[in-house]
């Protein structure tokens, strides 16, 4: 872990010191502004109803019993707001003939997984609106649940929406062969020295959220401000908005301290459009808080994937091909990304290898379960782990090191910017030093040599070793490839700049944070590109009224994009700056350089304008240049010209007990390439967050339902999210190749534990297994899977 280097007066060399973040006190003092904990004057508190079956026609359904229910002010089924609440958006239909049969907030006729919304309570506490529930009557005419994948794409399968005729949503294929950048998979197959197939599941997970999405509307005329626990308060406007009919101008988001997203909060939710309908409907405000229960079940799910990789490759171990076809789900209804995110796997499959050729294809799945969506990482969690992990298999066929046979087949540094063949270019990156430092921080030989020992001892606790030597796409995104999808925003971001007349500096941001310390971060960069104090910075967001314009967080983009913007808005205050300065000391604006907060003229430093005595000039404005307009405020708007590529070497060592299945992470050692460090201490903490979701989908979480659509593992109590006392001291470094494609030389960090360490660990697992027979573990490589393996294996089956 970093060292916190916190000078408080400091103004230079802001970049790569570990400041404490600033947004922590109100945080850690119990001065926090969680959306539950408004009141405003007459507010509802809502109740909704949510199907306890999985599929089922409604026969009937009766509210009146709610509306006369003690405190009730109001209960609304799906059948009263069916001509008003419109379908929850879909912003990235991956095909022209997508299927989509629409997604009301509340079921009208029909509910598609146990949870969907069915009516809505609105009584003056929450309490009397919960227990109102109970007189809403509905007649449920069941239909059969569709649950497994494969079985919903067979012919004459149960469907899911009868209407579409079809449980298919969409196919969606990406062949190197047609679009020119690759061989064709099936001459590489043809040609094959060595194939390896294998399928592997990636199972469904729940974003864990510390904090349940929350949401309070008021109604004013014809106008709506919407306080939402959310990722993207100037998304859910314009698409609030639209689906509601309300004009854009007319709505107000704000998102308040937000407790955690992890991509669970990207989406318009079907609370915000039930919250802001009685709102509007009562003209009163309305409050929806869901409990932890609600947020398992009825918020989307991540992950979700049947993935079929064959790879080929020579003897000695060049591969020459990968082919992969997915099974995606996308549970009952499509949100806001939901067939998108699988397919943004499609261009990270391939990882950071150099395949001659490469197919992808995917098969988006309708199921009676919540829908699934974003989930920290949104695709390339489960490509890497597909890559990574076909890289062990086809090593173990080739009786090859993993390490040997990846370092044949990377990327080498020399070789930067390199065009996959999936059509990427990735700007920069050094695999080898990456590895190399790994190699050493995690003590690879010494743990290699104990491996050995147990080995050769049949010890009953047997030592694993897995590698994940990973790349991401990150930081969304150049609008030229977002904004071309149909219906979808672009990837700009943008940032204002505010001098006030003492010098202090507000910055305006269209990223929203959720946890990831943006403020810090942000007031480094500007504290160190203007030269003023660290505490001198204020930075705003998440109030589409004070930041109007912004594109949200997601993607691991703030930084890569957001930030930029921010440097852009910052030079463009110099260089007004500069024209003042030079105005002032009657010098040439040529002849002036800027450091350390203020204006020189080269050569004789010991005449010189501060930052602070400009902005101060600009106030009063009796002494400008000519024609100036007394502001040095100023705005910018950053369109990146590339994703953002971070790279890393992620090493874990497993103890797995061969007689109980237990698995024990006993090292764990990364080192991330982000480019240039804002913060390392930020770093650490998204690094950690981000190990501790990856070792979760590989030893812990899944959402599990029953044979019959339930959730089981509804609360944390049966949904194994694991504490920090259940994982190991994570040994983590950088190394630092700086992206070529912005300023800062800045790659993104956000989400690069979680999509490398699935790997590192089921690898580790497997190792462990192999002299045993086993090459594969389903994930959660829980100890009764581990150890049933190994007694299928003992018996022969
Ligand atoms: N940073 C830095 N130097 C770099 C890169 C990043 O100092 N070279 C810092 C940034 O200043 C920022 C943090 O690291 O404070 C993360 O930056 P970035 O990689 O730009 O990612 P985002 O801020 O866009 O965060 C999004 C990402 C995603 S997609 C999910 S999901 C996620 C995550 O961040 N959800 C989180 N981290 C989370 N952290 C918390 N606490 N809670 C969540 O819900």
């Amino acid at each position: 872990m970093t060292a916190v280097d916190d000078k408080p007066t400091s103004t230079t060399s802001q970049i790569g010191v570990s400041r404490k973040r600033k947004e922590d006190r109100h945080l850690v003092t119990g001065r926090t502004t969680w959306v539950d904990n408004m009141i405003l004057p007459g507010m509802v508190h809502l109740a909704i109803l949510r199907s306890p079956m999985a599929h089922a026609k409604i026969a009937s359904i009766d509210v009146s019993g709610a509306r006369t229910a003690p405190g009730v002010l109001g209960a609304w089924s799906g059948r009263d707001f069916a001509d008003v609440q419109g379908d929850l958006p879909c912003a990235w239909p991956v095909t022209p003939d997508m299927v989509n049969p629409g997604a009301p907030s509340l079921a009208v006729d029909q509910v598609n997984f146990a949870g969907d919304a069915v009516a809505v309570v609105a009584a003056r506490t929450k309490g009397e609106a919960v227990d109102a529930l109970e007189e809403i009557d509905v007649d449920y005419e069941p239909l059969p649940a569709v649950l497994d994948l494969e079985a919903a794409l067979a012919d004459g399968a149960d469907l899911v929406h009868e209407s579409a005729g079809t449980n298919k949503s969409y196919s969606w294929e990406l062949d190197s062969a047609a679009a020119g950048s690759g061989g064709s998979v099936e001459d590489a197959a043809r040609d094959a020295e060595v194939t390896v197939k294998r399928r592997f599941i990636q199972q469904r997970l729940s974003p864990g959220f510390m904090e349940p999405r929350s949401v309070v509307v008021q109604p004013a005329d014809e106008a709506v401000t919407i306080w939402s626990s959310t990722q993207i308060p100037h998304i859910l406007r314009t698409m609030l908005g639209l689906t509601l009919g309300i004009d854009e101008h007319k709505v107000r988001v704000v998102a308040p301290d937000v407790g955690g997203g992890f991509g669970g909060k990207i989406t318009i939710t079907p609370e915000e459009v039930i919250a802001t309908l009685v709102a509007r409907e009562l003209g009163r405000p309305a409050k929806y808080t869901e409990s932890r229960s609600e947020s398992m079940s009825a918020a989307h799910h991540g992950r979700g994937q049947i993935q079929d990789l064959t790879i080929t490759a020579t003897r000695d171990g060049k591969v020459t091909g990968l082919d992969v076809h997915l099974i995606a789900d996308m549970g009952a209804y499509l949100r806001l990304l939901t067939p998108g995110v699988p397919v943004l796997g499609a261009f990270m499959f391939p990882g950071i290898y150099k395949f001659p050729s490469y197919r992808f294809r995917c098969d988006g799945v309708f199921t009676t379960k919540v829908p699934t969506d974003a989930y920290r990482g949104a695709g390339r969690p489960e490509a890497t782990f597909g890559i990574e992990r076909i890289m062990d298999e086809l090593a173990a066929e080739l009786d090859m090191d993993p390490l040997e046979l990846r370092r044949k087949n990377w990327i080498t540094h020399e070789e930067f910017p390199f065009t996959t063949v999936a059509g990427l270019t990735y700007d920069s990156g050094n695999y080898e030093a990456a590895t190399e430092k790994a190699l050493e921080l995690a003590g690879w030989e010494e743990l290699k040599a104990e491996q050995a020992r147990r080995r050769e001892s049949n010890d009953p606790v047997q030592l694993g070793l897995g590698i994940s030597t990973f790349t991401e796409m990150c930081g969304l995104a150049p609008s030229r490839v977002l904004g071309s999808l149909d219906y979808a925003a672009g990837g700009w971001e943008s940032a204002s700049v505010r001098v006030l007349p003492t010098g202090k500096v507000e910055v305006v941001t269209g990223i929203s944070p959720h946890g990831q310390g943006h403020v810090t971060g942000f007031s480094q960069i500007v504290a160190d590109r203007l030269g003023v104090p660290f505490e001198d910075v204020e930075i705003i967001h998440g109030d589409t009224q004070s930041s109007p314009k912004g594109l949200d967080t997601y993607g691991s983009r703030s930084l890569t994009v957001g930030g930029v913007a921010v440097v852009q808005a910052v030079d463009k205050v110099i260089e007004k700056a500069r024209k003042i300065a030079a105005h002032m000391m009657e010098a040439n604006e040529d002849d002036l350089e800027y450091a350390d907060g203020k204006f020189s003229v080269a050569g004789a430093p010991s005449s010189s304008v501060p930052f602070g005595d400009i902005a101060f000039a600009v106030f009063s404005a009796h002494d400008l240049p000519e024609g100036m307009e007394p502001t040095l405020n100023s705005e910018a708007t950053y369109d990146p010209g590339n994703f953002s590529f971070p790279h890393g070497t992620h090493l874990c060592a497993v103890e797995v007990d061969t007689e109980t299945g237990h698995v024990a992470i006993r090292t764990y050692a990364c080192v991330d390439d982000i480019g240039t460090p804002i913060n390392p201490m930020l770093i650490d903490g998204q690094v950690h967050g981000g190990l501790a979701q990856g070792i979760a989908q590989a030893l812990y979480e899944e959402a599990v339902y029953d044979d019959d659509g339930n959730l089981v593992t509804g609360s944390f109590v049966d949904y194994t999210l694991p504490t920090a006392a259940d994982l190991p001291t994570f040994h983590t470094d950088r190394t630092v190749t700086p992206s070529t494609d912005n300023p800062l030389g800045v790659k993104g960090v956000g989400e690069a534990g979680t999509i490398a360490s699935t790997p590192a660990v089921v690898n580790a697992v497997v190792d462990a297994l192999r002299p045993l027979g086993i090459n594969d573990i389903t994930m959660p490589c829980t100890p009764e899977r581990v150890w049933r393996a190994i007694q299928d294996h003992a018996n022969g089956s």
